[in-house]
């Protein structure tokens, strides 16, 4: 853990689409282990406090888990608000808008009153919070919830509050496709700061800003709205708990499964790419470039292994379950096309999420980690891959699309990589195979000190300080105006 102090003493309620817990197969309830969830976990120890989310569906949902210091508030939504809010709003039009068009994005004017009606739903569940004598510190989190930060200020005009961003923001040229431009960029601009992954995200949001809401100007990294009030900007790249990952990595069970995997994949060049089965993923792309990368090596093909791990992912959406066909259709058709008698497949390909130990493995198995998007906020499993190399002492290569954040971080010890020149990438796939081994040892360590560095708890640390910085600059002794 990088060192980093809680920088607020407020009780902090976290609003997300999702609740920090999961349930076990045997019913029992813990927190859950993504990344936002660990990272929050030591600042709520602190200073408590509490999480709204939608229960997604599950019932008896207890009101805290143990070692999770934070009251928790699930939101049931109706089948009709899950369609509109959640499939329809949230992943038919923000999302692909959000991400360059790599799909059309949908405009429905049901889904935005879905999308209003839910986002209402989320401030009115947080008025109830009652968290002690202070007021508490409200962090909303994505695209699901951006008209919240302005339905919590209505209802606690006194608390700091904080919006961060997972997802690309787009140049202002795209987001001015959406009819709700402005009521989302009100929404956002409730809050005293509003973070993002890169310094490119957050231009792009200032200047849609000044664009878009008539007397805003940006000034540095602050937006100066017509009343006076300043909303603070910042660029804070998310990441891994990077010493948990380093633990995993040479963890016993994980120790285990590369032997397994070892013992399969022996004298073969294993390449992996790990994602939710999105478009924005670039899995697509990935497949041709790896049949171009076969095709024209022969005798590549028998040491040679692409493991792809698909998550599945919103398969109630129509442009999910296309690509699912698409990319299945894809490796059968490589598979057809390069698989001898008697001999393995070149495409190993699992639709599903696997255990943290064997994923883990198939970090420290890999050759070469393809993390190709034509579009991505971030991409922690670039981090992963780095760290869990690093602690193993491996020398694998990341192949890294240009077009996501962790490209920025990076730099040139990744390999970089347009997903869009799929010949180019392909032939990037080569190089990476023709590195020599102590110049492949340097740049994973490299790559895995900076994740060091820059840990999860580094980045909720900047956050948190943005938001109490820009409340302290609201409120009457602080420097700015007095705002709403
Ligand atoms: C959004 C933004 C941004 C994946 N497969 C398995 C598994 N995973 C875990 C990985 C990683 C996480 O899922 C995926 O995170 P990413 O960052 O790569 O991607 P998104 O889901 O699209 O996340 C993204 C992120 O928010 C955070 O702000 O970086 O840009 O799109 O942690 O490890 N975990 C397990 N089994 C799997 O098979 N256990």
């Amino acid at each position: 853990m990088a060192d980093a102090t809680v920088p607020t003493r407020r009780p902090l309620v976290v609003v997300a689409n999702r609740l920090p817990v999961s349930q076990d197969d045997d019913g029992t309830w813990q927190p859950s282990a993504g990344g936002l969830v660990t990272a929050m976990r030591p600042v709520i120890e602190e200073v408590g406090g509490a999480w709204i989310g939608w229960d997604g569906g599950a019932t008896g949902v207890p009101d805290r888990v143990e070692g999770f210091n934070a009251d928790l508030h699930p939101l049931p939504l109706s089948r009709a608000q899950i369609q509109g809010f959640y499939y329809g709003f949230s992943n038919r039009t923000l999302w692909p808008l959000f991400h360059d068009l790599i799909r059309t994005p949908v405009i429905e004017r049901r889904w935005w009153r879905s999308y209003q009606e839910v986002n209402r739903r989320f401030a009115e569940e947080a008025a109830r919070i009652e968290v002690g004598g202070e007021a508490p510190l409200f962090w909303i989190q994505d695209y699901h919830l951006m008209l919240a930060p302005e339905m919590i200020r209505a209802l606690h005009p006194a608390s700091p509050i904080g919006f961060f961003l997972h997802i690309p923001f787009p140049p202002p040229e795209l987001f001015a496709r959406l009819p709700w431009r402005k009521e989302l960029l009100r929404g956002l601009l409730a809050s005293d700061a509003v973070g993002f992954h890169t310094a490119r995200y957050c231009d792009n949001f200032r200047r849609s800003v000044s664009r878009v809401i008539p007397g805003a100007e940006v000034d540095g990294d602050e937006i100066v709205l017509p009343e006076g009030r300043r909303v603070r900007t910042g660029a804070h790249p998310i990441s891994i708990d990077a010493g948990e990952f380093s633990e995993l990595a040479v963890d016993p069970e994980t120790e285990r499964e590369l032997a397994d995997l070892r013992e399969q994949f022996a004298g073969r060049h294993v390449f992996l790419g790990v994602d939710r089965l999105d478009y924005t993923k670039g899995i697509r792309h990935r497949l041709e470039a790896i049949e171009l990368l076969l095709e024209r090596n022969p005798a590549l093909r028998e040491r040679f292994a692409f493991v792809q791990i698909a998550v599945p992912s919103r398969d109630d959406v129509k442009e999910y379950r296309d690509l699912r066909t698409s990319v299945e259709t894809e490796v059968g058709r490589i598979n057809g096309r390069f698989t001898e008698p008697g001999g393995d497949v070149p495409v190993h390909y699992l639709y599903r999420g696997i255990p943290k130990p064997q994923l883990a493995a198939y970090y420290r198995l890999a050759d070469v980690m393809c993390v190709t998007p034509l579009k991505d906020g971030m991409n922690l499993v670039a981090k992963e891959f780095v760290t869990c190399q690093d602690a193993g002492e491996g020398a694998g290569v990341l192949l890294l699309s240009e077009f996501t954040g962790a490209a920025l971080e990076f730099g040139a010890d990744a390999v970089a990589c347009n997903p869009f020149d799929v010949e180019g990438m392909s032939f990037l796939m080569e190089t990476c195979l023709e590195l020599e081994h102590a110049d492949r040892r340097d740049r994973v360590g490299r790559m895995s000190a900076r994740v060091r560095e820059n840990d999860v708890y580094r980045w909720v640390a900047d956050e948190l300080s943005l938001i109490e910085e820009g409340a302290a600059a609201r409120t009457p002794e602080g420097s700015g105006t007095r705002g709403t």
